[in-house]
């Protein structure tokens, strides 16, 4: 890697990560950078979403907003994971109000001919790493920068559904209709999705998180079947790319949402951290996962419209129940655009209070 950039002055979240002591316990959002903020809206209202992910001064300013706020211990980069269908030379729209929208989803497997199977990752994401870039230089080693992907069948299910779903029917039908297809689409992702978590690391990123966003709703036999084994091959794969390209290795995070039943297999899956929604007790998710990965998480969402005087005891319980070791404050899913900024600072004021250690005890 060619870029000099500042150094590190806040390394909580990569030592968490990796198992190291902490003097407290670090805290970012997921969606920090989003739709709650009104600076967010304020850019959002000039440009249309995938320029701001495609501009990569603005995927910088809308990363770093949070960061001004708040005294976040990681940020993320500002993009989405359906830049990926993009690259493979879908259309996906941003529907204000609805959320992304795809006007030619695949039907059939026939469909798939139409995808650009030999995309070059590099040249078409490349205002991805260039954002990555610029926001590493301009955080200027305040925290870490997290860069992301969809996991295959979350990306997989957006391609064959178009938009939001409940059931995810005719996604889960290819799985049980056509499962060579499904097996050869998952594939095509998960070998793009290395391209792209390794493409982000050689640009800056400090850890990369993989979202199974629509996990849960495949329940234990499709998801050890269609999503497991390529949540597995992808943390293979980049580490083996890391290490051809002499590019140290970078915490990986996986977060399958709502596989509560797959917890021993994916604390054993290769990635360093394990992100868990909110319905999962912290007690039983550590002692299924082993001593051996970081939990994240996992406070509801919907807990940041209680007072603040009862997020910060829910930051207690936390702190209690996840202990101070292996463990990056989080919330269970992303931010929502009604909550108020106000509240998620209690949240991370409550955790650093509750989570400092007496520097003798480290
Ligand atoms: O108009 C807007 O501004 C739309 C809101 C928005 C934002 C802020 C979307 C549309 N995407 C994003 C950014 C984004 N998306 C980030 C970077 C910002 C950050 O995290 O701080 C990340 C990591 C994502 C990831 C993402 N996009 C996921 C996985 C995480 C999750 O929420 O489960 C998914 C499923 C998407 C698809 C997506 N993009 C946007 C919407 C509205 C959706 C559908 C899911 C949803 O309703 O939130």
């Amino acid at each position: 890697m060619d870029h000099k950039f500042p150094p590190l002055k806040n390394d909580l979240l990569l030592r968490a990560a990796r198992g190291e002591p902490v003097e407290r316990v670090p805290v970012w959002a997921m969606r920090q950078a989003g739709r709650y903020l009104p600076e967010f809206k304020a850019t959002r209202a000039e440009h249309e979403f995938f320029k701001v992910c495609r501009t990569p001064e603005l995927a910088c300013e809308v990363t770093l907003q949070p960061l001004r706020r708040y005294d976040f211990d990681a940020s993320i980069i500002f993009s989405d994971i359906l830049v990926i269908p993009q690259a493979l030379g879908m259309t996906v729209e941003m529907v204000p109000g609805k959320g992304p929208s795809f006007p030619e989803p695949l039907v059939t497997p026939e469909d798939m001919e139409k995808l650009d199977t030999k995309c070059k990752v590099a040249e078409s994401l490349s205002y991805v790493y260039e954002a990555v870039t610029l926001t590493r230089m301009k955080i200027d080693g305040q925290c870490p920068l997290i860069g992301f992907a969809g996991a295959p069948w979350t990306l997989m299910s957006y391609m064959i559904e178009g938009g939001g779903t409940k059931t995810h029917s005719k996604a889960k039908k290819w799985l049980y209709c056509y499962p060579e297809a499904s097996h050869k689409l998952l594939q095509l992702l998960a070998d793009v999705i290395v391209d792209h978590l390794v493409l982000q690391i050689c640009a800056g990123a400090q850890l990369v998180q993989l979202f199974e966003s629509h996990a849960g709703i495949l329940g234990p036999n499709l998801f050890y079947k269609f999503a497991l084994p390529y949540i597995k091959y992808i943390s293979v794969k980049v580490r083996e790319a890391l290490t051809a390209k002499e590019v140290e290795h970078v915490p990986m995070t996986i977060f399958a949402k709502d596989a509560h039943f797959a917890l021993e297999e994916l604390a054993d899956s290769g990635y360093e951290v394990i992100s868990l929604d909110w319905t999962i007790k912290p007690k039983h998710a550590r002692s299924r996962c082993g001593e051996n990965v970081t939990l994240q998480g996992n406070l509801d969402p919907c807990a940041l419209y209680a007072s603040k005087e009862e997020i910060g005891e829910f930051a207690k319980e936390l702190v209690h129940s996840f202990g101070t070791k292996r463990w990056i404050a989080n919330l269970g899913h992303g931010m929502y655009p009604d909550h108020d900024p106000e509240h998620l600072e209690a949240f991370i004021e409550a955790i650093h209070k509750y989570s400092q250690q007496p520097s003798d005890e480290l």
